[in-house]
């Protein structure tokens, strides 16, 4: 499916959606809601903005605000399973900054966020005990997000957590196993992060890689906050997960690049560029190209929602896209601060137009298999080396 082609595709199954929330729809529910929202200092107001900003958010037409709203008042609410494995837990800051109604509002009241490794107070046996009755009592209702990547060399022994040293591996496919959906949060869940940066010495991978089940990515190191929260309410609205990229991440938040919407890009079609960090272009926010943004390279949508509750992004601080977003970005996007030659991008002065998005793709499978050809020489170097140590320890 075509980005273009979302509004259609939403139009036609919104019948479903009706149903569905009429099936589920509670006027105790919805009292609830609206006093929860009054106790947390939020007009029922506030929150049709906030419901028509994430309709927008998500591309769905219109009609679906009403609906959207509708659906934070329904009587089930959806259990949560949040595990953290390799990773830096930044997904979990930019999540906690999300926009109103605030972070305990929407998780607490809209989902019913059943195990997080990090904001639980409880710790050690305690949680594992609650964990594993959380599993056992949603058993094949609940989502399971995971931040971070999976280490698998040796068997995955390079992370360990919990009471009984289980390895991040064998946690993953447990928790996984009776999951109705599997939502991975972060670069590094999503594709390895920097955890499987060359050389890679655990051998980390993206869950899908990892445990070869059907997932919903969700890029960015880290992603913003519209990004997860937008696919957990679209979960919540159509018990469905959204239509995907080929990199199974949801075209309404990944569905553009970077470039597309950027605040710079008028100074990139008239040929304005930072040529020097702290230049005069770079006080009247000119183009970061020539100093390496990868905005033309990245699908993403922080162009246009930012960070933190909307307050700043990385060009918008003066730094160029460092194409977070996208598989094996430590290795391919390198170096950062520098245009990538190869990736076919042409600037005004040249032909006057940027590569086009096939001309984007192949460069970026390219650079995929140039990232592979990079770790399989490091496993041939690294083999080597482990062979050399068996021999002298022999
Ligand atoms: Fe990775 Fe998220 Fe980057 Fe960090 O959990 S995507 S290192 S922002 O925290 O996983
Ligand atoms: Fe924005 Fe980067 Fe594109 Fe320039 S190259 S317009 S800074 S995304
Ligand atoms: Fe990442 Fe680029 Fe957005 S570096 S945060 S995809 S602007």
């Amino acid at each position: 499916m075509n980005i273009k082609d979302l509004q259609g595709y939403y139009m036609s199954i919104i019948g479903k959606v009706d149903k569905r929330l009429n099936d589920l729809y509670s006027s105790k529910a919805e009292e609830e809601f609206n006093n929860r929202l009054a106790e947390n200092g939020f007009t029922r107001r506030d929150f049709l903005k906030w419901a028509s900003f994430i309709t927008a958010a998500l591309m769905l037409p219109p009609v679906f605000e009403s609906r959207v709203a509708k659906a934070a008042a329904v009587k089930e609410r959806t259990p949560v399973i949040w595990l953290h494995l390799a990773e830096c837990t930044g997904c979990s800051e930019s999540f906690l900054r999300t926009r109103e109604p605030d972070i305990a509002t929407l998780i607490f009241d809209q989902i019913s966020l059943t195990y997080h490794d990090t904001l639980m107070m409880a710790s050690g046996e305690r949680v594992e005990k609650h964990l594993n009755e959380a599993i056992q009592q949603y058993k094949g209702k609940y989502v399971c997000v995971i931040e971070g990547g999976i280490p698998t060399r040796d068997g995955g022994i390079y992370l360990r957590i919990g009471s009984d040293g289980e390895t991040g591996l064998e946690r993953a496919r447990r928790i996984t196993k009776d999951a109705k959906y599997v939502l991975a949060f972060g670069t590094c869940a999503a594709f390895g992060g920097v955890q499987a940066a060359y050389p890679n010495p655990t051998g980390a991978k993206g869950v899908r890689d990892a445990l070869g089940i059907e997932i919903i990515n969700v890029p960015g190191c880290p992603p913003n906050s519209v990004n997860m929260v937008g696919t957990i309410l679209h979960i919540l609205l159509f018990d469905k997960t959204p239509p995907t990229d080929l990199l199974y991440r949801p075209l309404w938040a990944y569905g553009s690049r970077i470039h597309d919407y950027c605040e710079r890009r008028a100074h990139f079609d008239a040929g304005e560029f930072v040529e020097e960090w702290g230049d005069e272009g770079a006080k009247k926010g000119w183009c970061l190209y020539k100093m390496g943004c990868k905005g033309p390279l990245t699908y993403n949508n922080c162009s246009r929602y930012r960070f933190n509750q909307g307050t700043n992004w990385p060009i918008g601080a003066g730094h160029g896209c460092i194409g977070c977003s996208e598989p094996d970005f430590w290795d391919k996007m390198a170096p950062f601060e520098e245009p990538n030659e190869k990736a076919g991008i042409r600037i005004p002065g040249g032909k006057g137009v940027e590569a086009t998005s096939d001309e984007i793709g192949s460069f970026l499978a390219g650079a995929t298999a140039a990232a592979i050809g990079v770790h399989a020489i490091g496993s041939v170097i690294r083999a080597k080396a482990e062979k050399t140590v068996k021999k002298e320890s022999e």
